[in-house]
């Protein structure tokens, strides 16, 4: 472990230690040791307090500890936790006919955690392909895209391009194509290649890649594709979706439905690991009783959860919010890039964005930056070596991204 940083306080170091000493090395967090969350703010053991340009990768889009959210859980949980879904419970189907109209589908397979929603659309996809589209038996292939991050099991791994995610875990799970993201003419190519093809998986914005915003259209582009060849298009908004992008769902801003709609993070408002898949009957029907499920999914604290934290949204126009002020974000980071040739690249959409840094992916600039943003209350974390993403809860004011455009201003300026 390197040598952490001195101006720790002893709380702060002690507790990290101790992180270092009894659990598992699966993480390189920054260096800061959080005990309370409130909107957009979160607190140090030692009291200090900083904005958080990280939302927890947009699982708290409604900002940290919503009230309501929190009094969902809290009334929810001293009334019935965990039935299993051996038995139905009050909250459950409440739950489902909220958010499938919510979406416009016609059901919901919930879930827990996002990576567990993208497995079970790929295992809806491959029973939809043999027992609907008539694709000889485990001959299905699914269709990627390069530089994707969908979750860390088995399965989704063997599909992943990033040596570190993938390395010394394999045998590794067979029937995935990748193509190169926001390619239409790659997407067309493959899917006219072979009539084993079930599905398009793909993220409307490549989070973890850096908040790759694809083309104008691709989205479009892609779905009239995958309708031609008789394939599911796949959405996986888990980080993009519950209004991050400035709109409900990022496939929103091109109209698209997808065939199967996979979310996660900020279905709970961070409050509690929720994930859903959402289709209609004619692909959600190939799964019958017995064939899928988890001990939580579907508990009464998450449906009660889901359903506070979407109503969040809708009353503090959290879509609409995301919208305007990535707008007046992307424009501040650009006027700071005017002057500080140390940013090479703003993108993003809505509260989604990411700052590129003048130095190759090994180096520790970014790192470094996002130090120097936590001394000035600010935290974010560099994705993929010379990115940092900014994406902070939806529930910000102008007034608060101008205070972060200073900070983020005067950090930069250590640097050059
Ligand atoms: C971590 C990354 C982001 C996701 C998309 C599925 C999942 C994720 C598009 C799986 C999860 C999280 C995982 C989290 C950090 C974060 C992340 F850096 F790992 F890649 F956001 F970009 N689809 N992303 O972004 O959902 O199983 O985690 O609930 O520390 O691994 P999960």
């Amino acid at each position: 472990m390197e040598q952490i940083q001195q101006e720790l306080s002893t709380k702060s170091t002690q507790l990290i230690n101790k992180e270092n000493k009894y659990g598992a090395h699966n993480y390189h967090p920054l260096p800061v040791v959080l005990e309370r969350g409130e909107g957009v703010y979160v607190w140090d053991v030692d009291g200090k307090k900083y904005f958080d340009f990280l939302s927890a990768y947009s699982a708290v889009n409604q900002g940290h500890c919503h009230p309501k959210i929190v009094g969902a859980m809290m009334k929810q949980a001293q009334a019935l936790t965990l039935t299993s879904r051996a038995f139905y419970n009050d909250q459950l189907g409440n739950y489902e006919e909220y958010i499938t109209n919510y979406f416009g589908f016609d059901k919901v397979l919930p879930m827990n955690t996002g990576a567990e929603a993208v497995e079970t659309a790929l295992k809806i996809c491959r029973k939809w392909a043999y027992e609907v589209k008539g694709i000889d038996e485990n001959q299905a292939q699914i269709v990627v895209c390069e530089n994707n991050f969908h979750g860390r099991t088995t399965t989704i791994i063997s599909f992943s391009n990033d040596e570190g995610a993938r390395k010394n875990f394999g045998p590794y799970t067979e029937g995935f194509i990748k193509i190169p993201y926001d390619n239409l003419e790659a997407l067309e190519k493959t899917l006219a290649s072979s009539k084993n093809i079930a599905g398009f998986l793909v993220e409307p914005i490549q989070g973890e890649a850096g908040v790759y915003v694809p083309s104008e259209g691709y989205l479009a582009k892609a779905k009239a594709l995958c309708e031609q060849y008789n394939v599911l298009f796949i959405a996986d908004e888990v980080q993009t979706g519950i209004a991050r992008t400035g709109k409900l769902l990022a496939v929103h801003h091109e109209k698209v439905q997808p065939d199967i709609l996979i979310l996660g993070k900020a279905i709970s408002g961070g409050v509690y690991p929720v994930s859903a898949v959402l289709a209609n009957d004619a692909v959600m029907n190939v799964i019958k009783p017995g064939q899928h499920g988890s001990t939580f999914g579907g508990n009464p604290v998450a449906a009660a959860v889901a359903v506070a934290a979407l109503e969040v949204v809708k009353e503090e126009q959290l879509a609409e919010n995301a919208e305007r002020l990535g707008v007046i974000l992307r424009a501040g980071l650009n006027k700071i890039a005017e002057k500080n040739p140390l940013i090479t690249l703003v993108r993003g959409k809505g509260l989604l964005n990411a700052i590129v840094v003048d130095s190759d992916e090994e180096s520790d600039l970014a790192w470094n930056i996002c130090l120097k943003f936590r001394d000035l209350g600010l935290l974010a974390k560099p994705t993929h070596g010379n990115k940092i993403r900014l994406a902070p809860p939806l529930v910000i004011t102008e007034e608060q991204i101008n205070e972060c455009l200073s900070i983020i201003e005067k950090a930069l300026q250590a640097f050059v």
